[in-house]
């Protein structure tokens, strides 16, 4: 792709047979060739992936907000696109990616809030991986949100933390697709807010330790979130890997720790 644009997403839905599907921008694929087998999750781009679109069957597809585009392309941070395709069987599927060389008003990005160094214990009912880092950025506006464990996950929660006070960003069970879901439209991120989120896991039905890691066997704690901001400033990516403070989520809504049952 040449210069600078921006896209948007359309998957096709004839992949009956697809489990999931994610995007990655990045500098430097693993691979030159057209397609490759990535031997499970890492092996999309030698750089940092971001990941940029996450399909799931039958969840609804996120669109962006009008006059929203990631910024892609030769003269961007992610002049490649990586796909990564789940499949069982796959005999006719497509994506469509909507670029236009037009300038939006609004850029996108992710911000990945991340936990490194969880624990779960065999047979405790509940571990909480807490995550909070101070926002030091120019205004961003989410409007949806991912979150990712692996099978110990119940619930997956993201914050705004303003003046004391905490407001729902998502909230959600990694054991659904693992989608983006619509975030709660009227909570913007600024300078001096802080971001937060748990997870919430079970150690029941292990009988060792459980620590974060790449295989089914171990867990992650992830929550996405999906924003937009003036094109001015155009940050595409962003992340916190911090532990959260015991001070800090005493105050975190109960509903963080109440599992979704699905
Ligand atoms: C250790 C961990 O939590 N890994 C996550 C988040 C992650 C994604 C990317 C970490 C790094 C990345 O470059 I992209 I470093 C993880 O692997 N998440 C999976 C996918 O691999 C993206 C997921 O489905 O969210
Ligand atoms: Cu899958
Ligand atoms: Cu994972």
């Amino acid at each position: 792709m040449s210069g600078e644009n921006r896209m948007d997403f359309i998957p096709h839905a004839t992949m009956d047979t697809v489990h999931h599907m994610l995007l990655f921008g990045c500098q430097t694929p693993i691979s030159t060739n057209s397609y490759w087998d990535c031997g499970g999750a890492q092996g999309t781009c030698e750089d940092e992936p971001s990941i940029m679109y996450a399909w799931a069957r039958n969840a609804q597809p996120t669109k962006l907000p009008k006059d929203v585009g990631f910024k892609v392309g030769k003269n961007s941070e992610m002049p490649y696109f990586v796909l990564q395709i789940h499949y069982g069987d796959f005999s006719a599927f497509r994506v469509v990616l909507l670029c236009t060389p037009q300038r939006q008003p609004f850029t996108a990005g992710i911000y990945l809030l991340m936990s490194v160094g969880t624990v779960i214990l065999p047979g405790k009912r509940v571990t909480n991986a807490d995550i909070a880092c101070d926002y030091r950025s120019y205004p961003i506006h989410p409007f949806a949100f991912r979150t990712h464990t692996h099978q110990l996950g119940k619930v997956v929660s993201g914050y705004r933390i303003r003046d004391g006070k905490w407001s729902l960003i998502g909230r959600q069970s990694p054991q659904l697709p693992q989608a983006f879901y619509p975030a709660n439209k009227d909570v913007d991120m600024k300078y001096g807010d802080t971001i937060a989120a748990r997870c919430m896991f079970t150690g029941e039905g292990r009988t060792t330790k459980t620590r974060i890691g790449a295989t089914s066997a171990d867990e992650m704690c992830n929550f996405y979130i999906m924003y937009y901001m003036d094109s001015k400033h155009a940050i595409p990516y962003m992340n916190c890997m911090e532990t959260g403070s015991k001070e800090l989520f005493q105050h975190i809504p109960a509903e963080a720790s109440v599992p979704i049952i699905v």
